[in-house]
C-alpha cells in the first residue's frame, strides 16, 4: 500500500494544504518538519501520534527535521487554550529541551534536529517588523480558530504572535533545508498553514510546499486521549513507569483498541486485520490490547522496559508480588491508594479496615472460603495475623480477593 492509502486506512489524514500533495507522499525524498514546544519535561501519549506520523513518514523515505521550540516555549502557543499561558522562564525551558530531545533522538536518531531559538534569539525587531510582518495580515491571523476563540475573552500580543514565529521557522526551514512540508496534530493547522502562507508571499505560489495535519481523535466519551486519573500518560519511565504505560494501552476499550493499534503501531494492514479476527474470537481475552500494549512499549521503552512491565503484570495480577522489590511494587502503585496502617491487625480486621470487604462477616466469610491471599499465600485462618515484620521489604503488604482485586498495605 502505498503511503498515503496507508495513512488514509489509520485515520491519520487530518487537513492537508499544497497542490498534489497525494503524489508527492507517495513518491518520497521530501524533506519535512514537526516542531515540540519544551513547555513540559516529557512528551506525552497525546504528542507521540504526531511523532510516530512523522516516523512514518521517514520509514517511507522522507527526510525529517524535529524542531525543539526553544523559542516558541518561551512565547506559548494559544492553540487548543482557552486562557493565557504562564510563561516559562529561559532556564525552565532549556531544561525540558534537553529533556525532550533526548526522547526524540531515541524514536527518530535519523532525523536533523534544530532548535528555533537559533535564528529567533537573533532577530531584529525591525527586521521582523519591516520584512515579514508585511507579508501577513491581522486579519488573516485574526481568523485563525487560536485567535478567534480568544476574541471575547482576551489574547495577548505575545500569544497573538505565537503564528508569526512558527511561520517564520517553516520560512527558514524552507530557506535552509529546502523543507517543503510541515505535519503536525490538528490544533496545529492554523500555525503550520501560517507558514504556507508566508513561503508564498515571500517566494510566490509557485513555491512547491505542503502542510499536513493528523487528527487528535477523543475517547468515546468526548475527552482527551492520553490521559489517566492520575494525569498524562508521559514517555518518561520516571514520570509514568513502563509497567503503568503498558497498562494503560491495555485498558484501551474494545470500541477503541483497532483504531488505536492503526495509529500507535507500524503493524501492516494484513497484520491488524489478523489480530482483530483472533481477538473478535474471544474479546474477553483482550487479546487486541495485549498487542497494542506490547507494540507501543516496545516503541517506547524498548525490549526490556516490556519485559519489565509484562513481569510486574504478572507478578501483580497471576502471581506473586513478594518477587518484586520495594522499588517495582511503589511504581506498580505509584498512582493507587496504598492503605496505610499502624497496627498489626488480624485478617478480618485488616480486610474490613481497608475496606476491602464491606464488614467483618463478610471478611470472615471470604476468608474462610479461601477467597483471599496474603503475599502470595492463601489464608484460611480467621485469626491470621498481619504483621509488619512479614512484609516486603518490611513495608508493603499485597492482598488480594479473588482474581481480580487487590490492594496494598503500607505498614507505618
Ligand atoms: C515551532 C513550534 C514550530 C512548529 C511547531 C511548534 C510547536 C507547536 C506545538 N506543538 C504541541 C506541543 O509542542 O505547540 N506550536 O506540545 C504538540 N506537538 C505535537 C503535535 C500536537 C501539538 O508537539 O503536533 O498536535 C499534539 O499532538 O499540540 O516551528
Amino acid at each position: 500500500m502505498n503511503l498515503f492509502d496507508d495513512l488514509k486506512w489509520r485515520g491519520l489524514i487530518g487537513q492537508t494544504a499544497g497542490e498534489n500533495i497525494e503524489e508527492e507522499l507517495n513518491k518520497g525524498n521530501l524533506t519535512f518538519y514537526i516542531g515540540v514546544d519544551p513547555t513540559g519535561k516529557s512528551i506525552h501519549a497525546g504528542n507521540l501520534l504526531a511523532i510516530m506520523g512523522a516516523m512514518r513518514l521517514s520509514r517511507a523515505g522522507h527526510h525529517p527535521i524535529i524542531l525543539v521550540g526553544g523559542a516558541t516555549g518561551m512565547i506559548g502557543d494559544p492553540s487548543g487554550k482557552n486562557a493565557e499561558r504562564n510563561l516559562l522562564d529561559a532556564e525552565t525551558t532549556k531544561d525540558n529541551a534537553s529533556k525532550i530531545l533526548s526522547q526524540l533522538k531515541k524514536l527518530l536518531p535519523e532525523a536533523t534536529f534544530v532548535n528555533n531559538y537559533d535564528w529567533t534569539s537573533t532577530m531584529n525587531v525591525i527586521t521582523y517588523l519591516r520584512d515579514y510582518g508585511k507579508l501577513l495580515t491581522v486579519n488573516y491571523m485574526l481568523a485563525k480558530e487560536s485567535v478567534k476563540k480568544r476574541i471575547e475573552t482576551g489574547i495577548s500580543y505575545t500569544e497573538f504572535s505565537y503564528q508569526v514565529l512558527q511561520a517564520l521557522d517553516y520560512l527558514h526551514l524552507y530557506k535552509t533545508y529546502n523543507c517543503r512540508l510541515q505535519v503536525g496534530g490538528q490544533d496545529q493547522w492554523g500555525n503550520v498553514t501560517s507558514g504556507f502562507e508566508l513561503i508564498r508571499k515571500q517566494y510566490g505560489d509557485e513555491a512547491k510546499v505542503y502542510c499536513l495535519t493528523f487528527p487528535l481523535l477523543l475517547k468515546p466519551d468526548g475527552t482527551k486521549f492520553g490521559k489517566t486519573a492520575g494525569g498524562a500518560v508521559w514517555l518518561d519511565p520516571e514520570l509514568t513507569s513502563p509497567y503503568k504505560f503498558y497498562q494503560f494501552w491495555l485498558q484501551v476499550s474494545d470500541e477503541e483498541v483497532i483504531q488505536r493499534l492503526k495509529q500507535y503501531t507500524f503493524l501492516s494492514k494484513e497484520e491488524i486485520e489478523a489480530i482483530e479476527a483472533e481477538w473478535n474470537e474471544r474479546r474477553e481475552l483482550r487479546f487486541a490490547q495485549k498487542r497494542l500494549a506490547e507494540e507501543v512499549t516496545k516503541i517506547v521503552h524498548g525490549e526490556d522496559g516490556l519485559a519489565e512491565a509484562k513481569r510486574i503484570t504478572d507478578a501483580v495480577f497471576n502471581g506473586d508480588v513478594t518477587k518484586l522489590s520495594k522499588k517495582e511494587i511503589e511504581d506498580a502503585f505509584k498512582d493507587d491508594d496504598v492503605k496505610e496502617i499502624s497496627e498489626e491487625l488480624n485478617i478480618v480486621d485488616l480486610l474490613a479496615t481497608i475496606g476491602l470487604l464491606p464488614s467483618k462477616s463478610e471478611a470472615r466469610k471470604m476468608v474462610q472460603g479461601g477467597g483471599i491471599s496474603v503475599n502470595g499465600q492463601k489464608v484460611t485462618d480467621i485469626n491470621f495475623i498481619v504483621k509488619k515484620s512479614d512484609a516486603i521489604d518490611g513495608v508493603y503488604t499485597f492482598i488480594k480477593k479473588g482474581k481480580k482485586n487487590h490492594a496494598l498495605v503500607k505498614h507505618l
